[in-house]
């Protein structure tokens, strides 16, 4: 471990590698007060949703926030994602939601969102974003780092800080009025008005897709009726 830090008044835990700072988090998340920090220079295991692996080489951030909201809901990894938009438009580096946890600069991802909760009562918000480090080239037609959009290195610290700072305050908003949260998420959502295809449990479905829903589901139009999707894999129809 290198050390335990503060940033603007919060607990923060700066690890040389682990194997995913979402099980590291998961696993101090009873010990420790909400908004503590994990961050990994390398995650040796970095994951994705289902199983999938996240690339994470030493140069990105790689972080968990321990929350302990009380409660699990669906609409809490757009906390995360509203967090990284905000971070990147600090930056200069104008970015959209693709529903419901990536984060995207144009055509290309640039940060993901992974939640998992610890028991009933708290939640582990997992961010990677792509900062300096390399992007492997299995990843570079679809991932894209800060890097590379704006020419220059970016100190992590001064990533994270900002993410801390969209963090709290977004994650108060939640806690206080979930729909401005969710009018936010609607107005940051490039894939609105697009022909996607989403991958869920419940097989695959096609369709425009037409608006999030305030309990943070996607409704579709599927040739003129419209289908509610909560939770999926969406991937886009080329726009021309
Ligand atoms: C995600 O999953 O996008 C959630 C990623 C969360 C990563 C953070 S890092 C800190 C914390 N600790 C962890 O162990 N995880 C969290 P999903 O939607 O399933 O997307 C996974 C897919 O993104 C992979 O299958 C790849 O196609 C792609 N991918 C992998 N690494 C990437 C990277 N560095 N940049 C862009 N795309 C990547």
């Amino acid at each position: 471990m290198l050390g335990v830090e503060r940033i603007i008044g919060r607990k923060i835990m700066v690890l040389d590698e682990v194997s995913s700072t979402n099980d590291y988090a998961k696993s101090i998340a009873d010990e420790v007060p909400e908004g503590t920090v994990v961050v990994a220079k390398r995650q040796s295991a970095g994951k994705g949703r289902k199983g999938r692996k996240w690339v994470s080489p030493e140069g990105g951030l790689w972080t968990s926030v321990i929350l302990k909201p009380g409660f699990v809901d669906p609409r809490i990894v757009f906390i995360g994602a509203l967090s990284v938009v905000d971070t990147l438009a600090d930056f200069g580096i104008p970015s959209g939601i693709k529903w419901p946890n990536d984060v995207w600069v144009g055509e290309r991802k640039i940060a993901g969102i992974l939640v998992e909760s610890k028991g009933e009562e708290h939640v582990v918000v997992g961010i990677g974003l792509n900062v300096n480090n390399p992007i492997p080239e299995e990843l570079r037609d679809t991932a894209v780092s800060m890097f590379e959009m704006s020419g220059e290195r970016i100190p992590l610290e001064s990533v994270l800080k900002s993410l801390m700072f969209h963090l709290d305050a977004w994650y108060r908003i939640f806690k206080e009025d979930p729909f401005l949260l969710m009018a936010k998420v609607r107005e940051r959502t490039f894939i609105l008005g697009r022909f996607v295809e989403v991958v869920s449990e419940d097989g695959k479905i096609a369709g425009r897709a037409v608006d999030v829903l305030d309990d943070g589901s996607l409704l579709l139009d599927v040739g003129g009726s419209l289908k509610k999707v909560l939770y999926g894999d969406v991937s886009l129809r080329p726009l021309w």
